[in-house]
């Protein structure tokens, strides 16, 4: 029979099945909440009723409080007093796990008597993704059984352990078989019937605790191996914090309150309100407007990728390790066997790290093919091309291509700034014609920018958005234009960060500023990681700028010893007095006045020239929304998730403090800071970039 819409309420023998379905994922919102509560309350009623099985249907047990619901007022029960009426019943309730156990999904299943789950779910407390932490009990119960230090783990990786992990630390009770979790729940209500068991109440065990209660400096050893991971995040803190108060002598509701206080706190911060914008950001990058939902995706059963440089390697590797053949070709022997070589040694790498199992070593290897022919990739589904950034030699290759390719193959571009119509013209197939663009390096970095044409065939745009997700990367679909979105407002902050040296900012200063802000390093520190000669061309070199100058006088960047830095042996950083002066004869030849520059100036400058020039793409269409610029800088060039991306950023300040601040940075700086139209037109409406 029904409780609610969403959750039914069945007796067989004496176990009573409460099962919920709430898709997508089961989150426990109002309603779900209030089916619980009403299925158990009906089965404590019944007498004929001996135990309780809870249970969800879809494709997963409850995946946490429900985010859509935060802010917003709570009917009841809440889901701590849903827990009370759980934990409270005077009959064993068993719960029964597939999917996911996540937040306070799992914070539910921790206050029932018994946990049982299929082998392929998975259990976990991922709330410090979101800023938070499990506010329903989960840092005082999960320590309790599975102790201290692994509960730290969890609860600030956010991480999910497997089923198997999970009974063997006792978060599961049992088992049970793949596909027969609804009759193996019921079969272990039943014995724990026919044998008496207890009601076992988690907050009741302690001798979990015990270990860390006599080494108490665990704490202080975790934050310290974890302070770079958790720079500039305020959850995994608490997170720790409430861990802690596990050991602290008080009443186990003292506690539950002290969690939930640190859970209030989290809850009011912009943090957290920055990542979960970035949670559902991440899933909105996803959505394609304007294609019909329902047109289908080309099947990539093979790739081909041209040049096997360090992009080309990259790139191939991801597709290797999701089992798609990779056919790599280069121009000559030498450059094909340096770049299989690099493929060989990264994989290797990895196994080293015992991250790789020989087998999938050697298979992934097997899956690559090196060719010093075009024509090889003639049976290619997908090539992507990744040689030199000049438009010449692409639309040569391209023109190429087009003799080799078969009829329907999407032939890709990986340029960083090029005009991909421009390429595609050089086919006479430009709708087959659409922009892949990888992040250094191509492998680990998640960004995947999708670029559009104006003739890119819709189907070939579905299938290259899906394709990101079969490789692990988020793909964001952008339009075309110079450097797409991330590199276009990279190029904002270069034209700031290079004008600021000149006026008499050390790069140190402008990178300590960037990286107080959150970012994982500086601005000419990362210019001095990549190689200022990217991009350099020796043969025009004009001395027109500094990092013109430092290239022609060898200054590379880390790998040749100096760039803006000096590096020793090992790449220590320190600052460079030779950069330095190039940086201040420079100034003094253009005529640019030096004085101190404060570093509010530096961060105003770099951060609210980054969202002008994020209003301007998206006027122009080249972004669809706000949301996608903010994963493309978070996921592509590291800005700190914790501050949302650049448009949330821009938000948060306000539109009009955004606007006057631009006016401001205009009349002293020039017309690089007039406003955009659009944050003019979004001031004027009393609207923010979330509007849009
Ligand atoms: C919490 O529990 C607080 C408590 O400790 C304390 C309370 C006092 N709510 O990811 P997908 C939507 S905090 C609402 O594409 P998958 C999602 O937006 C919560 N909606 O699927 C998407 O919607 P759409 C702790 C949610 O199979 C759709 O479901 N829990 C929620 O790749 C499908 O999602 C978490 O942080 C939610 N909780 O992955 C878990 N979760 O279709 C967060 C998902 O409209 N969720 N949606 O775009 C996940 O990690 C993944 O979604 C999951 C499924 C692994 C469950």
């Amino acid at each position: 029979m029904k409780v609610n819409d969403v959750t039914t309420y069945e007796v067989e023998g004496r176990i009573a099945v409460i099962t919920v379905n709430s898709p997508p994922v089961n989150a426990l919102s109002n309603a779900v909440r209030q089916g619980i509560a009403g299925g158990v309350e009906k089965a404590i009623a019944d007498d004929a009723v001996g135990a309780l099985v809870l249970i969800c249907e879809g494709r997963t047990f409850f995946a946490g409080a429900d985010i859509t619901e935060f802010g917003k007022p709570q009917v009841e029960p809440s889901l701590r007093e849903l827990q009370k009426i759980v934990e409270n019943a005077p009959k064993p309730v068993i719960a029964a796990i597939h999917g996911t156990a996540l937040g306070g999904g799992l914070e539910l299943a921790l206050v029932a008597h018994y946990r049982i789950a299929v082998p392929s779910a998975k259990c976990g407390l991922p709330e410090v993704k979101l800023g938070l932490l499990p506010g329903a009990g989960g840092t005082q119960r999960l320590p309790r059984i599975v102790g201290i230090p692994k509960a730290l783990e969890m609860v600030t990786s956010g991480d999910p352990v497997s089923a198997k992990s999970a009974l063997e630390m006792g978060l599961l009770d049992e088992l049970a078989g793949e596909g027969q979790l609804r009759a193996d729940a019921i079969a272990f209500a039943n014995r724990v019937l026919d044998e008496g068991r207890s009601l076992v109440k988690v907050r009741d065990k302690t001798d979990k605790l015990d270990e860390a209660r006599a080494r108490p400096e665990i704490f202080a050893e975790f934050r310290k191996a974890n302070a770079k991971k958790f720079r500039g995040f305020l959850a995994p803190e608490y997170n720790i914090r409430c861990v802690e108060a596990t050991l602290v002598d008080q009443p186990f509701e003292d506690a539950l309150a002290y969690e939930r206080s640190l859970f209030d706190v989290l809850m009011q911060d912009s943090q957290s309100a920055a990542q979960r914008h970035v949670f559902f950001a991440e899933r909105q990058a996803a959505k394609i407007d304007g294609i019909p939902a329902d047109t289908p995706t080309l099947p990539i059963a093979k790739v081909g990728v041209i040049g096997a440089g360090t992009m080309g390697g990259g790139i191939a590797m991801n597709f290797l390790n999701v089992g798609i053949p990779v056919t790599i070709v280069e121009t000559s022997q030498a450059a094909l066997d340096r770049g299989l070589g690099i493929i060989r040694r990264n994989y290797e790498t990895t196994a080293k790290k015992g991250k790789l199992s020989a087998g999938d070593l050697k298979k992934r290897m097997s899956l690559l093919t090196g060719s010093l022919a075009l024509e090889d990739l003639a049976d290619a589904d997908l090539i992507i091309e990744a040689v030199f950034e000049q438009i010449d030699v692409k639309k040569d290759v391209f023109a190429r291509l087009d003799a080799v390719a078969k009829p329907g193959a999407i032939l890709a571009t990986n340029t960083s700034y090029l005009d991909i119509d421009a390429i595609a013209a050089a086919t006479g197939r430009p709708e087959s014609v659409i922009g892949l663009h990888f992040f250094s390096p191509a492998n680990v970095m998640k960004l995947l920018e999708v670029v559009r044409t104006k003739d890119s065939a819709p189907a070939n745009i579905v299938t290259a958005m899906k394709l990101a997700k079969t490789i692990g990367k988020i793909g964001v679909l952008v339009g075309n234009g110079f450097g797409f979105v991330g590199n276009r407002i990279l190029a904002a902050r270069n034209t700031q960060a290079d004008r600021l040296v000149l006026e008499g900012a050390s790069p140190e200063a402008v990178d300590a500023a960037l990286y107080d802000f959150g970012f994982p390093m500086g601005h000419f520190q990362m210019r001095d990681l990549v190689g200022l000669d990217v991009g350099w061309n020796r043969e025009t070199t004009r001395s027109a700028n500094v990092r013109e100058i430092l290239n022609e006088m060898g200054r590379h960047g880390q790998k040749s010893g100096g760039g803006y830095y000096d590096y020793d042996e090992n790449r220590n950083r320190v600052p460079s007095p030779v950069a330095l002066q190039v940086i201040e004869d420079f100034a003094k030849k253009e005529g640019i006045a030096r004085r101190e520059v404060p570093a509010d100036e530096i961060l105003d400058r770099i951060l609210f020239a980054m969202v002008n020039e994020g209003a301007r793409i998206l006027d122009e269409g080249i972004a669809s929304r706000p949301s996608d610029i903010d994963i493309v800088w978070i996921t592509g060039y590291g800005w700190p998730r914790y501050r949302g991306g650049p448009m949330f950023w821009g938000d948060l300040q306000g539109v009009p403090v955004v606007l006057e601040k631009l006016k401001a940075l205009q009349a002293a700086h020039g017309d690089g800071f007039a406003p955009s139209p659009l944050i003019e037109r979004l001031a004027a409406e009393g609207k923010g970039f979330k509007d849009l």
